[in-house]
């Protein structure tokens, strides 16, 4: 295996950049100021663990600070870090009801942040990785007034780059400008993101697939025969698939980008709209899938086509390895209701 170049995320941006004459070098400074807030939100979920064991209030810490809900401080920390860069003109998050203005004494900016500050954050009692979760768009409504709605309610296939930090046994940042999906790996000793996976290219077929299977029940028919297809033994097409299930989606998704297969959280008899959300959770990893050479769908057509009518609106998500997800979308076809 080629040995990978020392390159720090910074470094990489900017020269991902360069690849755009047109670039101004603003969303290079965006994406460089939510490194800073992964970090921060990075070391505050590896304490987590330890509030109970060193002897913290749970209320406030040893320094009297107040300590809040991990996504609560995630979310506050990415408004903080991202609310005075100058590059957006509005945000939005998965614990705002609504969007989020930019200060008016801020200058407005040419940018849109959706994001997840903390997603999966009911595990972090049981040490599983959680994880943040972004999407950048260009503001569609005229420059220097505030953003709208509108400028957030923009199809997946609008963005300009998205991402997600994983925060497991290392934390990941993976990235796309749309000329490929990047991974980095911080370095805490001195604070970087440093390039661990260069243009990722998923397995065009896996042997994995990842679903909650306590939810079988309810399940579309053609999506109960698609897995009882994978458990077939068949060792000319890779059967019976493993089965892998964290239930953080970053982790799946993570995985389901280094080893192939496919991540499923479908619509059921009791969620018509599955449970994941389109804007800051779908959208983002279905763009960084198809960087690597993977197809996310909703079951039944290309998720980055989905014209959102909510920000907060579900979608059922199929994404990984471009074969898998083809066949499972045969799968649904066939049993069409
Ligand atoms: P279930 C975590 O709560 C989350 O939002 C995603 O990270 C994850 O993929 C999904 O929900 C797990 O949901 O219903 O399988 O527990």
């Amino acid at each position: 295996m080629a040995k990978l170049r020392f390159m720090t995320l910074e470094r990489h941006i900017i020269e991902e950049e360069r690849k755009h004459p047109e670039a101004t070098g603003e969303l290079s400074r965006l994406l460089s100021d939510l490194s800073i807030a992964a970090k921060v939100i990075s070391l505050e979920v590896n304490k987590a663990g330890l509030v109970d064991i060193l002897g913290f209030t749970g209320d406030h810490n040893v320094h009297g600070e107040s300590v809040k809900k991990l996504d609560i401080y995630a979310h506050d920390m990415l408004f903080r870090a991202m609310d005075h860069g100058g590059h957006l003109c509005v945000m939005a998050s998965e614990e705002e009801e609504n969007i989020i203005h930019i200060p008016h004494h801020h200058r407005l900016g040419k940018y849109v942040l959706l994001f997840d500050p903390l997603d999966g954050s009911s595990n972090i009692d049981a040490n599983v990785s959680i994880g943040t979760i972004f999407s950048i768009y260009k503001r569609i409504t005229p420059d220097n007034t505030p953003g709208t709605l509108d400028d957030c309610l923009q199809a997946g296939m609008h963005q300009v780059a998205a991402g997600y930090i994983v925060y497991g046994s290392s934390t990941v940042l993976t990235y796309t400008a749309g000329s490929g999906a990047h991974c980095f790996t911080l370095e805490p000793s001195i604070g970087e993101f440093l390039l661990s996976h260069e243009n990722i290219k998923i397995p065009s077929k896996g042997k994995i697939y990842s679903i909650n299977e306590g939810n079988y029940k309810y399940w579309h028919p053609g999506l109960k025969k698609y897995i009882k297809y994978l458990q077939e033994e068949d060792a000319a097409t890779n059967r019976p698939y493993s089965t892998r299930y964290i239930g953080s989606m970053v982790a799946d998704i993570h995985r389901t980008l280094l080893y192939g297969g496919i991540f499923m959280y479908p619509a059921d008899s009791r969620n018509p709209n599955g449970k994941l959300r389109l804007m800051y959770e779908c959208n983002p990893v279905a763009m960084i899938i198809e960087a690597a050479g993977g197809k996310a769908s909703d079951g039944k057509k290309r998720l980055l086509e989905i014209k959102p009518d909510e920000l907060h609106q579900r979608v059922p998500i199929f994404a990984g390895s471009p074969e898998d997800v083809l066949m499972l979308e045969e799968f649904l076809r066939n049993e069409e209701e």
